[in-house]
């Protein structure tokens, strides 16, 4: 007997032992016995199930999802970090957290933020100004070449300050943030075209474009949406602020945003809600904004051809606001650039499937999903047969005659996914499932999961791309109640495995999300990411310098001053600093050249200054340029901050700072 059919099939504990002992026969002899001696009488996993009370249903999941010791998941999950600033790296099936990478908010453990050179990295996030530490981070996007996950770049937006930001998948850390100058909010970001080509962020709250001030009396004639093409450069891996540009949007708070590809390649949808232009005043006696924006049966669907548009802006059709090209409403609406068509009802999710023929949306208050058929908008669009314009001027399509169809979906769909088979998969909020439905067989029933509670986002595997894996889907729950053991009234967020493989919908996993509230995620094969396991000496990974000019080797450790500036090139190795002994005075400008030397893996070192709040993780291969003005006097002991060897607790030094003379 296989052991791939009884796992399709109903698992009786007697068919467990045969699949444990097929297992036991590729192992090592050790493991082997190990294995027969514990688990190999039918007798005993019996009791195992009954002492841990688990189901047949129980034990097969865990056997669709223990990754043994030694061996590797399959697929990586990176989810946003929502409030954490940050992003989760997830191993899928198991559900183990492999990785927090700092992106907008300091990460101690990496010294994200905390006195070296990454502060330059956080710094381009600043607004206004401002230093900007915290973010809200909803959608990270793979990198894709052809319309496919390339493996190669992650991007990430900040709904809450308006920012996108490029990690490097190479070595999993953060390249760049782009603080967009227009918006003050966003969230259709950070969806990529199928090359790359673009990183799009759309604003979420509509504002003055370029964060001026009007009286919110003047919404209407005053505040503006905006979507900003980011142009990504491949060959730097960063995004090229000049050749950016954005488009001006009507002031319909758009929301969710996706990219066509394939038969939509050029294209990109948005959704909107709250066309009423509601805008509170419950003070004054007014609705609130959010009965306010729920009146119209319908808000807009933005269409956008941003292949023209691109025309349109080297044409030089733009005005500069904010120091970025915008292409204005007047000029896209009339080039057939924006066009708008109805959508029901504060519509949330707006996701092209994998054929790029159809754009499903979802409706907050509506009970269906709308499927948008590209086809059909491209020809109305060409023909210029539209119902009427909207109070700016856009085109507005035909509902009836730009649709595909709906499906009667339960309450409250959000997100939608898709798998290899044709079929789609929404988060049903309200409802607490995930409905399976074909998006090329509308009249199959829809088969719905329950989940653990309040579904988000959910994700498929490689779900985004033209050819989605199926297999898993992960079910993104913003509530947890009764799942996990009580940690006070800020409960973790829940992540489902989900089994799309067999002929119904297999809850596999649950994995508490305890640092944050993750909204979107995108499932990458394992295969795709190449990252390198040490840095070539020197290399400083925030400005990419291979070496970096204060690169230290072995032999050349030195203390330079001049005047009140001080530096210092240091070298970390098992498990010395050297120098180990910095003597300052007060009010001297310090600043560390730090090289971990070692090129072996894992042989991390981590430096930080006692009283000082800097803090540097230090990867083989790796330098850091820590500094601070030595402004206390006193006796400060620096030390390694991993635990390197066996005589890591021996690894530091003192940094001396005399007082000042007067
Ligand atoms: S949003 Cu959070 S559940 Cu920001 Cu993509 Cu829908
Ligand atoms: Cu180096 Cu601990």
């Amino acid at each position: 007997m296989r052991a791939y059919t009884l796992i399709g099939s109903t698992l009786f504990a007697t068919g467990l032992i045969t699949l444990l002992a097929v297992g036991c026969e590729n192992r090592h002899e050790a493991n082997k016995q190990a294995a027969t001696g514990n688990l190999g009488a039918s007798a005993s996993v019996k009791d195992l199930m009954a002492a841990r009370d688990l189901s047949e249903a129980d034990v097969e999941a865990a056997l669709k999802t223990y990754v043994p010791t030694g061996k590797m998941d399959e697929y990586y999950l990176f989810a946003s970090g929502g409030q954490s600033g940050n992003v989760n790296v997830i191993g899928v099936p198991s559900m183990r957290m492999l990785k927090v990478i700092g992106v907008f908010t300091p990460e101690s453990w990496q010294g994200w933020g905390f006195g070296d050179d990454t502060e330059s990295i956080l710094d381009q996030g600043n607004q206004g100004g401002r230093k900007i530490r915290w973010a809200d981070v909803h959608h990270p996007n793979l990198s894709e070449t052809k319309g496919d996950y390339d493996g190669k770049y992650l991007f990430v937006n900040d709904k809450a300050n308006a920012r996108v930001a490029v990690v490097d998948l190479e070595d999993f850390t953060t390249k760049q943030i782009v603080a967009n100058p227009l918006a003050a909010s966003d969230h259709g970001g950070a969806f990529v075209t199928p090359n790359t080509e673009y990183i799009i962020e759309t604003s979420q709250y509509p504002a003055p474009l370029g964060r001026e001030y009007a009286p919110i009396e003047e919404y209407a004639a005053k505040y503006r949406g905006v979507a900003v093409f980011w142009k990504f450069d491949r060959e730097k891996g960063r995004i090229d602020k000049d050749k950016s540009w954005a488009m001006e949007l009507p002031p319909y708070t758009q929301d969710l945003a996706d990219a066509g590809k394939l038969d939509s390649d050029g294209w990109m949808y948005i959704n909107s809600f709250n066309t009423e232009l509601a805008v509170g005043g419950t003070l004054d006696g007014k609705p609130p904004i959010e009965s306010g924006a729920s009146q119209n049966d319908m808000d807009y669907l933005h269409v956008i051809n941003w292949k023209k548009a691109e025309e349109l802006v080297a044409a030089g059709k733009t005005k500069t606001i904010a120091g970025m090209r915008v292409l204005m409403m007047d000029v896209s609406g009339s080039e057939g650039v924006l066009t708008l068509v109805g959508e029901p009802k504060s519509p949330h999710g707006c996701d092209v499937t994998p054929d790029g023929k159809h754009v499903v949306v979802g409706g907050k208050l509506d009970t269906h999903t709308t499927i948008y058929d590209v086809a059909k908008m491209k020809q109305l669009i060409a023909d210029k047969k539209f119902e009427g314009k909207d109070a700016y001027g856009l085109p507005i399509m035909a509902f009836k005659e730009a649709i595909a169809g709906q499906v009667e979906i339960g309450l409250g769909p959000l997100h939608t996914v898709f798998d290899d088979q044709g079929n789609a998969y929404t988060s049903v909020f309200i409802e607490s499932v995930v409905a399976k439905w074909s998006y090329r067989d509308y009249t199959k029933p829809v088969e719905k999961l329950k989940v653990h509670y309040n579904i988000g986002h959910l994700v498929s595997a490689e779900g985004d791309t033209v050819s989605p894996d199926g297999k898993y889907v992960v079910a993104m729950n913003k509530m947890s109640m009764d799942r996990f053991l009580p940690v006070g009234p800020l409960y973790p967020q829940n992540f489902q495995l989900v089994g799309i493989e067999g002929p119904a919908m297999r809850l596999l996993a649950d994995m508490p999300m305890p640092n944050s509230e993750p909204h979107y995620a995108q499932m990458i094969k394992a295969d795709k990411i190449k990252p390198v396991k040490v840095y070539k000496p020197g290399t400083n990974p925030v400005t990419g310098a291979e070496p970096d000019p204060n690169a230290v080797v072995g032999g050349k450790e030195r203390i330079v001053r001049n005047g009140n500036r001080v530096e210092v090139f240091m070298t970390a190795v098992r498990s010395h600093f050297t120098p180990d002994r910095i003597e300052v005075e007060q009010g001297d400008v310090v600043t560390i050249h730090v090289s971990n030397v070692e090129t072996a893996e894992d042989q991390t070192h981590g430096i930080t200054f006692n009283m000082y709040n800097v803090h540097s993780s230090l990867e083989p291969g790796k330098t850091a340029n820590i500094t601070f003005t030595a402004d206390v006097p006193g006796a400060y002991p620096f030390y390694c901050t991993e635990f390197c060897s066996a005589l890591h607790l021996e690894m530091l030094g003192y940094l001396l700072v005399k007082p000042k003379q007067n």
